[in-house]
């Protein structure tokens, strides 16, 4: 008779530990040795490594930790406002509130826990957050890593609220690459985009892949659910898959700019490139009940494979 495979206790894979400034923060383990973490400071996701260890999310050297300002990596979540187009804080509050741990929120689809270690999080507003946007709502967030590696976000916002409120959303993804200049963008081509150095102005992508000389801000609207980045010196190719998120903002602040951000280094811009699931065009409205659903699934291949295998209008290998 064959042994059986040990079972992977997923439930033991998700721990919480403090991390140094005694911010709670989740570890998410996949019996292949990759993992996640979570810090409830934004609900934000500071880490996800592959089986061999390695980090695919770029953080700053000189990112900081202290409230209020965003930690500058990972994957901080802009709501309820992108940007600083609107009243509020740039990018919005969430980035910098305490998240709480919910043990049994509303259930999502059963494939969204099966085989995956998963936490969940909870952001209501504080009296303080009504004086500012004076709308309540409930905002969900499951962040799930299988046993393949890939990281899945799962946004669900609920008006709980008496009247209907509006708002703009990305998932700020910071992506490690090797080398900016020999980095490219899949699935973006002939697009409109917002160009957010030339006061938002609309423009249309040309050619093909896009690539990178100098600095870009851009929002491109009406985007594939299925975008792939591919660095080329690591062979290896993000493939971004994405519901309910209909842009996709891509921002490298090259040189100039780099030089401009206290929690920035200088040369860093050459080892990160920002490619945000996003919906900031037309924003997400929603009446009293009402809950919208934003999902993010990042996952990582070989390049060769990629472009042997994968068709992105399928979204498919
Ligand atoms: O996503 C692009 C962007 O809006 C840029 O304009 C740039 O400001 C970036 O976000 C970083 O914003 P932050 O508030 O984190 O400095």
């Amino acid at each position: 008779m064959g042994h059986s495979a040990a079972v992977w206790d997923y439930r033991a894979a998700t721990e919480v530990i403090k991390d140094w400034n005694g911010t709670d923060k989740v570890v998410l383990r996949n019996p292949q040795g990759a993992s996640a973490r979570v810090s409830l400071r934004g609900g934000q996701v500071t880490s996800w490594r592959n089986e061999q260890g390695e980090e695919l999310l770029f953080t700053s050297s000189k990112a900081i930790f202290k409230p209020p300002k965003a930690v500058r990596g990972g994957i901080p979540i802009c709501f309820p406002q992108f940007g600083n187009c609107g009243s509020l804080e740039q990018h919005g509050f969430a980035r910098n509130k305490i998240w709480t741990i919910e043990e049994n929120p509303p259930p999502l689809n059963p494939n969204d826990s099966h085989g995956k270690s998963f936490i969940d999080l909870l952001l209501k507003p504080s009296e303080e957050d009504l004086k500012c946007w004076p709308h309540s709502f409930e905002f969900r967030l499951r962040v799930s890593l299988a046993a393949d590696g890939s990281l899945t976000l799962i946004s669900r916002v609920r008006n709980v609220n008496g009247k209907a409120f509006r708002f703009s959303f990305a998932y700020h993804t910071y992506l490690s690459v090797s080398d900016i200049s020999e980095v490219r963008i899949e699935g973006l081509e002939t697009l409109d985009y917002l160009d957010n150095l030339c006061h938002k102005q609309r423009f249309t992508e040309q050619g093909d892949a896009i690539t990178f000389e100098s600095e870009v801000d851009r929002a491109y609207l009406s985007t594939p659910n299925v975008v792939a980045v591919l660095d080329h010196e690591r062979k290896r190719t993000y493939v971004i898959r994405k519901e309910g998120l209909p842009d996709v903002v891509v921002w490298n602040p090259w040189e100039k700019k780099s030089k401009s951000m206290v929690d920035f280094g200088d040369d860093e811009y050459k080892q990160m490139l920002c490619v945000d699931g996003a919906a900031i065009e037309k924003p997400v409205t929603l009446k009293p009940g009402e809950e919208w659903t934003g999902r993010l699934e990042l996952s990582v291949v070989p390049s060769t494979f990629c472009s042997e295998h994968f068709d992105l209008k399928s979204g498919g290998f």
